[in-house]
């Protein structure tokens, strides 16, 4: 008796180990398909040693982070929410934009900020931060851009507000998430 009870104990032990070995696979798989969709935001040389972080927030309202980096980028996997791939890579500066555009606060932008989303990206507007629904300015793009911040005293008013145009833009021209898009690949825009 004693030595079926230690036999099925056993099993369990073997069974419940298992089970959380699979689980643990599974979420490392997850993990790992995250993170190299995130690093396809930047260029090698820049995501290798960039945080990641998952689209999911901490109790300080912070992303979760999937990999601690030691360049000061952190780059986010595809947003499965949005109808195409669009991974992206942030500077220190850049992050503090993302953050307050989350959180509907005035970012402090006191240098220039950069952002890579080389896999292309999306937006529901190119004019209104909050839009909550594709606007008729929804602006798409499956071709590579850079995006860059600059503190608010410098003036962006002289350049094109169209999300169309071929050269750089300014998305959400006049609001305090204002920010310069610069298509940087060749591949065919959808508008
Ligand atoms: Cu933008």
């Amino acid at each position: 008796m004693l030595f079926m009870r230690t036999l099925k104990l056993g099993l369990v032990i073997v069974v419940a180990g298992l089970t959380v070995a699979m689980v643990t696979a599974q979420d490392d798989a997850e993990t790992q398909a995250k993170i190299e969709s995130a690093m396809s935001a930047a260029p090698m040389t820049i995501a290798q040693d960039a945080t990641i972080l998952d689209w999911a927030f901490d109790a300080d309202g912070k992303f979760i982070v999937l990999r601690e980096g030691t360049n000061g980028w952190s780059c986010l996997p595809d947003d499965t929410g949005t109808s195409i791939d669009d991974p992206m890579c942030h500077d220190e500066m850049f992050m503090e934009w993302l953050y307050a555009l989350i959180a509907g606060e005035e970012p402090n932008i006191t240098a220039p900020g950069f952002s890579y989303v080389l896999q292309g990206g999306e937006a529901l507007s190119n004019s209104d931060p909050s839009a909550s629904e594709p606007a008729e300015d929804y602006w798409v793009s499956s071709s590579p851009y850079m995006m860059f911040v600059l503190p608010p005293e410098v003036d962006l008013s002289e350049l094109s507000t169209d999300g169309s145009s071929d050269g750089p833009f300014v998305m959400y021209a006049g609001t305090p998430y204002q920010h310069i898009m610069v298509p940087v690949g060749d591949e065919e825009r959808d508008e």
